[in-house]
């Protein structure tokens, strides 16, 4: 057995520098990867930290049954190198997890990124030095990182969410998070399974572990506007196709405000006869993933008339699939517009209830009272189960960036800077926290999120470029900026009534968490003309110095 070593010599071992680089990024995602390679491409330093065991990001941890894209696989992928592009043949127009953790994989090999990647290195502190201009970062294990800049591409929605439910920890079954799923498949076989939580990870489980259980109970407690994903496999012709269309496929995408391909409709609801808009809802529910939301009717979102007629449509496609009428009636959302909240695409979801070993417990008739060691009781009794799923969401925007233990200038802490709602310059930094930078964060756009995550590293990136050719080291947000920005995200909030405040968008889910809208309601466009009018003041909105003042003098 080794001794234990005690003393300093032993504290100085375990925080032994285990890199000091340029450009320390945080998170394996599709963002963080992409940031690790212009980081590299732009010739800094850089390491990636990675507290999973593998890349991927949401593509590691939500790797439930079920789990695959509603954007277009091939608008998801990355899009800076036609190469890849034309190397990788995704096989669905949706892909499923696994399809998507292989492509991630083969990105960072084929860019020899992993070389730079640490895993399995959970951050605990991120702490700035005003004398060196420089971030210091522990990881859980007892390694130290120090970076000149550090970027933090930890996701909008990967902090896993479980609801206070008395005795949660009292079951003796399995019970897993979707959003923390395990490596090794979950046997479902013949097993008693309730899943709580009907959003997007819910509504894409329930029918894919459906054919497997010996029963399963669903704990609805809102419906959701659910609608058909339509994927299917990419045949060679379309293959081919993509191919010869990549240039303005991404013309269309780097240009959307969502970052979609769908094309906006040129017509409002009642523009329309009662035949012709129904002629064009079918045509809707038909229509690919995202395409119900983006080019449905212009005013869907903004006239509640208009949504009303989408929503009867939808409601009466429930009506037409599911057999039992009571059943049916549940699966209608009774109490927000379609829009409001994040929309699911399924496949066989409301098919799943025309079986018989599927139940659907309507938590707003008989709440959940509490978790016992063999099932879930809610107000009408005990059912006992096997393995009890919770597809409860997640702690979105700002739930990984609280939890990192950032301080900045003067030891200020993020968490408190934030208590009230995030406050950032264009959803990538926050003042009083020079050098730090969080892409795919909170007031990012909304839509397909690579796209939008995408044009803040090269934004990001371009900023760490011209402050090296000016000779500056640190960077910082003016306030005033940041006070522009932020009150921007929220006016543009109240004035979006399809984004319902009972949403997650809004922090609604987390019982405590400040009602701040968490994406950028503007969208891309918003941004782009934003970092226009950075580039052309010369990066005005930011205070740029240099740590040796010797150098270079404050702006
Ligand atoms: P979501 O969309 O936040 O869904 C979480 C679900 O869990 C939703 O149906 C919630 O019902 C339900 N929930 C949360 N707390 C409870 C309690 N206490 N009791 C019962 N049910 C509860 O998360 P997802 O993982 O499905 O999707 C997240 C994103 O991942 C998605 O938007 C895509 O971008 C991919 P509620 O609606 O709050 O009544």
């Amino acid at each position: 057995m080794r001794p234990r070593t005690s003393g300093p010599d032993s504290g100085d071992r375990a925080r032994a520098l285990a890199a000091d680089v340029d450009v320390l990024v945080v998170g394996a995602g599709i963002t963080g990867i992409y940031q690790l390679y212009r980081a590299r491409e732009a010739g800094f330093s850089a390491v990636l930290l990675e507290a999973g065991g593998g890349v991927g990001g949401t593509w590691y941890w939500n790797r439930y049954p079920g789990a695959r894209f509603d954007s277009e696989s091939y608008t998801y992928g990355y899009l800076f190198s036609r190469d890849l592009f034309d190397e990788w043949e995704w096989q669905e127009h949706f892909a499923e997890q696994p399809e998507t953790e292989r492509y991630l994989n083969h990105v960072v090999d084929r860019f020899d990124l992993r070389r730079d990647m640490r895993f399995g290195a959970t951050v605990t502190a991120a702490v700035y030095d005003e004398a060196s201009a420089r971030w210091t970062v522990d990881v859980a294990d007892g390694r130290v990182f120090r970076g000149r800049f550090l970027v933090a591409a930890t996701g909008v929605l990967s902090v896993p969410f479980f609801p206070d439910v008395p005795g949660r920890d009292d079951f003796a079954g399995e019970s897993y998070h979707t959003g923390l799923w395990p490596a090794t498949p979950v046997d479902f076989a013949g097993k008693r399974v309730a899943v709580v939580g009907t959003g997007s990870s819910g509504v894409q489980l329930i029918p894919a572990i459906a054919g497997e259980v010996a029963s399963l109970t669903v704990y609805q407690r809102t419906a959701n506007w659910c609608t058909p994903l339509n994927n299917a496999p990419i045949t060679p012709d379309e293959q081919a196709q993509l191919r010869a269309n990549f240039g303005a496929m991404c013309e269309v995408l780097n240009t959307s405000p969502a970052g979609f391909l769908h094309p906006p409709h040129d017509r409002s609801t009642f523009d329309d006869s009662a035949d012709e808009r129904s002629a064009f809802f079918e045509k809707m529910w038909q229509s690919p993933g995202f395409s119900k939301l983006t080019s449905n009717y212009l005013d869907l979102l903004f006239d509640p008339a208009a949504n009303a007629e989408w929503c009867a449509f939808l409601a009466g496609k429930i009506r037409d699939i599911v057999t039992d009428p009571a059943t049916a009636e549940k699966l209608i959302p009774n109490g927000h517009r379609y829009g409001e909240h994040r929309p699911p695409f399924v496949t066989n979801y409301y098919e799943t209830f025309n079986d018989r070993k599927v139940t659907l417990v309507d938590l707003q008739e008989t709440p959940i009272r509490r978790v016992t060691e063999t099932g879930i009781e809610t107000s009408d009794g005990l059912r006992e189960v096997d393995v009890i799923v919770w597809a409860t969401g997640f702690d979105f925007g700002t739930g990984a960036l609280r939890r990192m233990g950032i301080r900045g200038r003067g030891g200020r802490a993020l968490e408190d800077e934030w208590a009230d709602g995030p406050k950032t310059f264009l959803g990538v930094q926050a003042s009083g926290f020079p050098n730090f930078f969080f892409p795919g964060g909170p007031h990012a756009a909304a839509g397909n999120n690579p796209r939008y995550n995408g044009d803040q590293v090269d934004f990001i990136t371009g900023t760490l470029v011209y402050a090296r050719e000016h000779g500056y080291d640190t960077i910082e947000v003016d306030p005033a900026a940041e006070e522009d920005w932020t009150s921007m995200i929220d006016r543009n909030a109240a004035r979006a009534p399809s984004f319902g405040a009972s949403s997650y968008y809004f922090g609604a889910n987390v019982p405590g968490k400040p009602r701040k809208y968490l994406l950028n309601a503007a969208g891309r466009p918003k941004f782009f003309a934003m970092i226009a009018e950075v580039r052309a003041s010369e990066y005005q909105a930011f205070r740029l110095s240099s740590s040796t003042e010797s150098e270079v003098a404050p702006r």
